[in-house]
């Protein structure tokens, strides 16, 4: 990279050397569409998960902690149940690295299916922490009707296994549980990496965190994030571009020509 800053990556974006990019996504994507992070003080869920009288924020995605009390896990899906938001210019943005033949794969550890809503073709798509789109008995792992766990989920009533009677959850992966076997297969194709962004998360949660490096040494790494994350600044070509996602993003899709395609594409997702 000539510098590290937005104009310089857009340049070598435009270059013969950038073919294949690859995007890891957080929480912070979709906080403009209104959905809450993690972390982020004051309006993230772990401060709000207050009410729900958890032993620790992160119970309720714990599959025993679930197993004797689904109820807090329920009230935070109805939050989050995928038709209610609009994705963000940010996953526009996404979206154009692919109608621009640069995407390989976007990483994603949100559960929202914005990316999907945003039209970022689904074989590109890797949904690292699974997604609302199944549901399964968590004991014998049969499949259960998403209308009616949905129906269920908005009246707070649990759901249970037509066979075992045991409880059902939407494909989320909880802390414990092993990654889409998807995730494993395509982890390998990030040593072919020409370029990394990584954009709206604070990198703490483990395998998904651990992809940033997995790229080859001399793979320009990109962050868009609200405060620092992860390694991301320790090697030569990395680019820290503080500020909000959306923001930054137009300032990228600026330098790269594409101000105004950004514009018309996300008008389409509204
Ligand atoms: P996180 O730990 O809450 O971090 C979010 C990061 O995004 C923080 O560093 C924020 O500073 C940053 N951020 C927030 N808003 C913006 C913004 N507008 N522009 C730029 N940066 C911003 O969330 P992670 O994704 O890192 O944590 C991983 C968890 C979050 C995964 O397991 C997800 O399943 C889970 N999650 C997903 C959703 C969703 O699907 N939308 C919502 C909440 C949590």
């Amino acid at each position: 990279l000539v510098g590290r800053d937005a104009v310089s990556v857009a340049e070598y974006m435009q270059s013969d050397d950038c073919r294949k990019v690859f995007v890891m996504l957080g929480a912070g994507v979709s906080t403009s569409a209104g959905i809450p992070d993690f972390r982020s003080p004051g309006t993230g869920l772990y401060h709000n998960l207050a009410k729900l009288n958890l032993p620790y924020p992160e119970a309720v995605f714990e599959i025993n902690y679930f197993r004797n009390n689904p109820l807090p896990f329920y009230t935070l899906a109805r939050e989050l149940y995928p038709g209610k938001f609009r994705p963000t210019p940010t996953h526009t943005f996404v979206k154009l690295l692919a109608d621009h033949k640069l995407l390989d794969t976007c990483f994603t550890q949100n559960i929202d299916t914005l990316e999907r809503q945003a039209n970022v073709p689904g074989h590109r798509i890797v949904e690292a922490h699974g997604s609302f789109a199944d549901q399964h008995c968590i004991e014998c792992h049969r499949p259960f009707d998403g209308q009616r766990l949905r129906a269920a989920i908005e009246k707070s009533q649990v759901a249970h296994c037509d066979k075992c009677k045991g409880l059902v959850k939407p494909d989320i992966v909880f802390f414990g549980e092993s990654l889409p076997a998807l995730f494993h297969q395509t982890v390998p194709k990030l040593r072919e990496a020409d370029l990394l962004i990584v954009i709206g998360t604070s990198l703490k949660v483990n395998p998904f965190a651990a992809l940033t490096g997995f790229v080859p040494d001399d793979c320009p790494r990109v962050l868009i994030n609200m405060e620092r994350a992860g390694d991301i600044g320790r090697r030569a070509d990395d680019v820290v571009l503080l500020g909000r996602c959306d923001d930054v993003v137009r300032e990228l899709g600026a330098a790269l020509g594409w101000a105004d395609e950004l514009e018309r594409e996300w008008a389409k997702t509204d």
